[in-house]
C-alpha cells in the first residue's frame, strides 16, 4: 500500500479520482448510516465521510470504531462537496489501520484550553500535534534555513566543535561536569574559544549547536540545553557584527512572517526596524535612573529595570563595564567599558557579542585580574602566539529568537524536548 496524495495535493477538481491518503485520525463522529472522519497528515486535514451505500459497510463500521490518533490508510474516491471544509471529501472503499490507539491522551491537542507545560510535556510527542505548535515548529525551521542562507551568501564555514570540554569558557559557574574517561570534563557553555582560533585559517565562521547552562534558577526563559547560532569574523569589530545580527533578524523575521497566518497561529511577528537602535549601557543607565529605579554603574540591567526605561522590540546595548564581561571580551579605550554587545527584545536578551582580545599578553592579564588559571587554557594562549587576526562576534539564542518572533512567553513552548533544571525527561 502506497501513499498516492497529501492533504494538500487534494481538491474538488479531483472529483471522481481514487487515491490513497495516509495519517493520524483526529475525530470520528456520527452512527448508523453516516460516519465522518477527519483525518490529518504534515499538511492539513481531508474529511472522510463514510455513507451506508457508497461505501462497504465493513470499512464504514471499521472507521466508526475508530479512536482519534489511529495511525491509518485510507483508499477511496474524491468527491466535490460544497459543504465539506475543503471542498471535497474522501468516500473510503479500504481501510487499514497501522496502529491501533491503546490509550485516550490525557489532553486533546486540538482542544481549545491548553493544559499547562509540564502536563503537555509529558507527552511531548502528541502534544506537537497541536496547529499552533506546529506553525512555531515551522517557523523554528525557516528561521534556521534562512540563517543559514545568510551566512553562506556571506562566505561563512559552518564549524562543528567539540561539545566535551576540559575548561569553562562562560565563566566557571552553570557548568555541567562529566565522566570524560578517567578525567573530569565538562559540556561546553558555548564553542566560544574554537570559534575564535578558527578565524585564524577560516576567517568567517558560524556553528548551529548546543550549549548547555547548569542555570540553576527557574525561569521562562533558561534552558539548560540551548540552542546557540554562534559567529565568529576575522578583521572586524562589534560594530560590524551588530550589523550581521541586523540582517540575520530581519531576514528570520521574513522567514517566519507565513507560519504567522496559519491555521492554528497566535502570533504576529514584530517589526525590525531598518536601523535597530543603539543604546550605550551609560546611557541606558542614566535613563533607568531617571526614571527612579536604582542602579549602579556595573549592575547587570534587570528586565524590571529596562521596563522602567520604557524600552521595547529589538535594540542594542552596547559598551557594558568591561569588569563583569568574559575574559575574552575586548576592554575599550577607556579601560572601563568593553567592545561589547546585547541585542535586547523588550527585557529578553537575545544574543550577546563583542570584540575579543586577539593578543596573549592581554588575555593572560584578563584571566589574572579574574582569578583564573592561565594553565588551563594553555592550547588556546599558545594560539596567539603564532598570530590571531583582530576579531569579533557573537552567539544568538535560537529558542530566545524564536520566543521573540512568535510572541511565545515560555521558552519550553519553543523547544522540541526542554532541559531544565526539573526536567532531564523525556
Ligand atoms: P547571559 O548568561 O549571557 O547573561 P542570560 O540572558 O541568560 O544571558 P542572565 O543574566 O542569566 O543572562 O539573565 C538575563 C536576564 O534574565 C537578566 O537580566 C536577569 O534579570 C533575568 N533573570 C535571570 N534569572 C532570573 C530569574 N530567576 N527570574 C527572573 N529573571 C531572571
Ligand atoms: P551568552 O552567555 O550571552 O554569550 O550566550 C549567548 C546567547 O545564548 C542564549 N542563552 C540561553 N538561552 C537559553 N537558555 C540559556 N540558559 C541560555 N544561555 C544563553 C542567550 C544569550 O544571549 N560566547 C558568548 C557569545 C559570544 O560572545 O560570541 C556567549 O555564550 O540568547
Amino acid at each position: 500500500l502506497r501513499r498516492t496524495h497529501y492533504s494538500s495535493g487534494l481538491g474538488p477538481s479531483m472529483d471522481g479520482k481514487d487515491v490513497t491518503v495516509m495519517g493520524w485520525v483526529m475525530a470520528v463522529r456520527g452512527h448508523g448510516a453516516i460516519s465522518f472522519m477527519t483525518i490529518r497528515d504534515r499538511d492539513g486535514r481531508i474529511q472522510v465521510v463514510a455513507k451506508s451505500g457508497s461505501c462497504p459497510d465493513e470499512t464504514r463500521e471499521r472507521i466508526s470504531g475508530l479512536k482519534p490518533h489511529s495511525v491509518v490508510a485510507v483508499t477511496g474516491t474524491v468527491r466535490a462537496s460544497e459543504k465539506a471544509p475543503s471542498g471535497f471529501e474522501l468516500v473510503p472503499n479500504e481501510l487499514k489501520v497501522f496502529a491501533d490507539v491503546q490509550k485516550i491522551p490525557p489532553f486533546e491537542p486540538q482542544a481549545k484550553t491548553v493544559k499547562n507545560i509540564e502536563t503537555r510535556l509529558e507527552i511531548r510527542p502528541i502534544d506537537l500535534r497541536r496547529d499552533a505548535l506546529l506553525e512555531l515548529f515551522h517557523a523554528r525551521s525557516a528561521v534556521l534555513r534562512e540563517t543559514r542562507e545568510y551566512f553562506y551568501e556571506n562566505g561563512f564555514v559552518e564549524a562543528s566543535t567539540p561539545k566535551m570540554i576540559s575548561t569553562a569558557t562562560e565563566g566557571g559557574a552553570a557548568l555541567f561536569p562529566i565522566f570524560y574517561y578517567n578525567k573530569e570534563a565538562f559540556l561546553a557553555q558555548s564553542p566560544q574559544l574554537y570559534k575564535e582560533q578558527l578565524t585564524m585559517s577560516l576567517e568567517r565562521v558560524f556553528e548551529i549547536g548546543p550549549i548547555f547552562r547548569a542555570e540553576p534558577s527557574r525561569t521562562n526563559r533558561h534552558l539548560a540545553e540551548a540552542i546557540s547560532i554562534d559567529l565568529e569574523e576575522a578583521f572586524v569589530d562589534y560594530n560590524d557584527i551588530m550589523d550581521r545580527i541586523s540582517d540575520i533578524v530581519k531576514r528570520a523575521a521574513s522567514a517566519a512572517t507565513p507560519y504567522a497566518g496559519g491555521p492554528g497561529a497566535q502570533f504576529a511577528v514584530p517589526d525590525v526596524p531598518a536601523e535597530i537602535p543603539r543604546y550605550t549601557y551609560a546611557d541606558l543607565l542614566d535613563r533607568i535612573k531617571g526614571a527612579g529605579a536604582k542602579a549602579e554603574w556595573g549592575d547587570d540591567l534587570y528586565p524590571s529595570a529596562l521596563k522602567k526605561a520604557g524600552l521595547e522590540g529589538f535594540y542594542f546595548i552596547t559598551d557594558w563595564p568591561a569588569g563583569p564581561k568574559p575574559f575574552y571580551v575586548k576592554v575599550g579605550p577607556d579601560g572601563r567599558t568593553s567592545e561589547s554587545f546585547d541585542l535586547m527584545f523588550g527585557d529578553l536578551e537575545i544574543s550577546s557579542g563583542s570584540t575579543r582580545i586577539d593578543n596573549r599578553a592581554e588575555l593572560e592579564e584578563r584571566m589574572a585580574a579574574k582569578g583564573m588559571n592561565a594553565g588551563s587554557f594553555g592550547h588556546h594562549l599558545a594560539a596567539f602566539d603564532y598570530g590571531v587576526p583582530p576579531h569579533a562576534g557573537c552567539g544568538i539564542g535560537l529558542e530566545r529568537l524564536m520566543m521573540a518572533l512568535t510572541g511565545t512567553e515560555n521558552i519550553r513552548d519553543v523547544t522540541f524536548y526542554p532541559r531544565d533544571v526539573d526536567r532531564l525527561t523525556p
